[in-house]
Parts: C-alpha cells; structure tokens; sequence
C-alpha cells in the first residue's frame, strides 16, 4: 500500500477523477465518512480538492485525506435544504459566462454572482457570449452593462464561441490559471472551452427554442488541462441564483461601490435601506451608484431567508 497526493479533476457522486502527482489518472472512492469543518456538503470531496489517497495496485485508490482548501465556491444542494453543494475548490480565478439574450441573463444574477465571489475572495471576470446572435438593442445593452462593470472594477471581455471571434483575449485570461466557469445553463460554457482546446470535445447542445433556456447538458464540474498551460472546470448551469453564505451585515461590502459611499453614513451599522442620514441612498440619488446593482444589494439584503440562494 503506498500514499500519494493528487488532485481531483472530476466527481461524479461517488468517484473521483484524479490526476496523480505521479503523472497518472485514477480512479477514487473515499475511505467511510471524511468530515469538513463548518460545511455541511452533499459532496465532501470536490473538483479541485488536493487529496491523499492509498493506491494498493488494484486500480481503484481510497481518499483519506482532504488538504486544507485555498478557498471554494458553494451553492445549495436544493432551494429548500440546509446542505450546500461545493462546485470547485482551490481557484485562482471565476469567469461569469453572460449572455444578453439566448438565454437571457439578468443583472440580479450577475450581482448576486459578483457579491458570492468578492466574499470568497475569488476575482471574477465577466464573459459575455453569443455577440454574433446580437441585434441593434441587444448591442446596446452589452455596450451599457460592459460599461457599467468596468466602471465598477471588474474586466469583461464579449466573445461569440461559435464564430471565434476575439478568442486569444479568452487565453490571455485563461493561461496558467484554475479557473472556474459559470452562468446559466445554455450561455456556452462547454462551447467556449471545445473553441480554446479543441481536442476536448465537451457535450454541448442547442438551447430550447421554445423556453429560450439551456437543457443542463453538462451534469457534473470537471476539471481539464489547458494545453496552453493552466485549468478550466466546466460547470452544470447554475439555475436561479445558487449560490449561498453571505450574512447581512457584511453584504455591502462584496458590492464595491456601495462600500465605499458606505463610509460617511450616519450610523454605523446602517443597512443603507431605510436609515436617514444614508450616504449610500444619497449616492444612488445622484447616480454615483446604478440603480440597477442597488436593486441587486437590496434583493438580498431582504431575501427572506438568513442565507443568501
Ligand atoms: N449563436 C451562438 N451560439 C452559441 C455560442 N456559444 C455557444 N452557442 C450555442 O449555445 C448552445 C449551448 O451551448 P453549451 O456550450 O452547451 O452551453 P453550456 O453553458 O455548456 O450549458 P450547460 O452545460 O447546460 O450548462 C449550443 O447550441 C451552442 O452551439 C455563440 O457564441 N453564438
Ligand atoms: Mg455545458
Ligand atoms: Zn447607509
């Protein structure tokens, strides 16, 4: 029996990909019930996990052993269920697949995908996709919402996957990083990887014509090699908002404008709601705020559940 270390490049419930630091891919189960502080997960282990296992040259190695986690991105299991569900671990970056239209993306999610990842301390880059199916309208509001993040802080990059077009920006991001895919199902995640490492060959599929929404073709994260160097986990279509552990009290300060007009408000611990003397309201007066991603902080601020979805 001899102990080695990899990573977890694929789970599928109850196995495991991993690439062995040995250079070799093998296949894993875990040993009983491995438990992680603080998290109570449907998956304990999970893609992108740097484990140890015990490879008794039978081909099937057991994990006994999760090293300590950089950081992760979670959603819960269900909408009603306490447990949550760890889409990837040990990233270096997110990358938000958005699409204006086909399917259509709102501006809710994407803040709510934002807030997730400035909590996780995870940078985040938004990709929008699919500029070739864009009309007129559809061009303007690209042009609006690329301004208003940028205008924020964040990079955003508009692609289309099926034509190919401005790709080599997608590799510059890509190179020598993990990152980690997201966005609704159907925007083309499991595309645009086949586009920058074509012998990959992801399933992919149209999207409903009917509902105008993806068909959750891609069921399980996993992790893939980029020949160019780095990593990239595809992900499932998150449906809704997903993503889950933010409290209250501290949710302004993942949407960064807000934190910084939050400094001069009367009271400390202003929610920046419906306290007078609110330099937040103020700035969202003058337009120094979007309306838009004030309407997203307050969405969750007054989700009725503790835990942000
Ligand atoms: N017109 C156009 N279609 C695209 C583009 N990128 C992807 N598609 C199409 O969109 C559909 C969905 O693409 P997928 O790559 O399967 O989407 P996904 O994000 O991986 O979806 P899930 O795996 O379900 O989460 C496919 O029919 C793609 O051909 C694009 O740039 N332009
Ligand atoms: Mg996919
Ligand atoms: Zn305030």
């Amino acid at each position: 029996m001899e102990q080695k270390n990899g990573l977890v490049i694929k789970s599928t419930g109850s196995r495991y990909t991993v690439l062995s630091d040995d250079g070799t891919m093998i296949i894993c189960r875990i040993r009983g019930k491995i438990r992680l502080k603080g998290i109570k997960s449907t998956n304990p282990v999970s893609v992108g996990d740097r484990i140890v296992y015990d490879d008794d040259g039978s081909g099937e190695g057991v994990i006994s052993e999760i090293k300590e986690r950089k950081n992760y991105i979670i959603r819960k299991a269900t909408n009603l269920s306490k447990e949550s569900h760890i889409i990837a671990a040990n990233v270096d970056q997110a990358v938000l697949i958005v699409t204006i239209n086909y399917p259509m993306t709102s501006k809710v999610f994407v803040d709510r995908f934002i807030a997730a990842s400035e909590a996780y301390g995870i940078p985040v880059t938004l990709v929008f996709n699919k500029t070739d199916r864009y009309d007129h309208q559809h061009q303007q509001i690209l042009e609006e919402w690329r301004n208003l993040y940028e205008s924020i802080g964040y990079q955003t990059l508009a692609v289309s996957a099926k034509k190919q077009e401005d790709l080599s920006e997608i590799e510059t991001l890509l190179k020598d990083k993990i990152t980690v895919l997201s966005g609704h199902s159907g925007v083309g995640k499991s595309t645009l990887i086949n586009r920058v490492e074509p012998t990959l060959n992801l399933k992919t599929a149209e999207i409903s014509a009917i509902h105008q929404s993806g068909k959750h073709t891609t069921t399980f994260a996993e992790m893939h090699a980029l020949s160019f160097g780095g990593f990239i986990i595809d992900t499932p279509g998150i449906r809704g908002f997903g993503l889950i552990d933010i409290e209250k009290e501290e949710l302004y300060h993942y949407f960064k404008e807000i934190f910084e007009h939050a400094k001069n408000c009367r009271f400390n611990n202003c929610s920046h709601y419906s306290e007078p003397g609110c330099t937040v309201k103020k700035a969202v007066e003058d337009g120094l705020i979007a309306y838009s991603r004030y309407e997203s902080y307050l969405s969750i601020l007054l989700d009725k559940n503790d835990k942000y979805r």
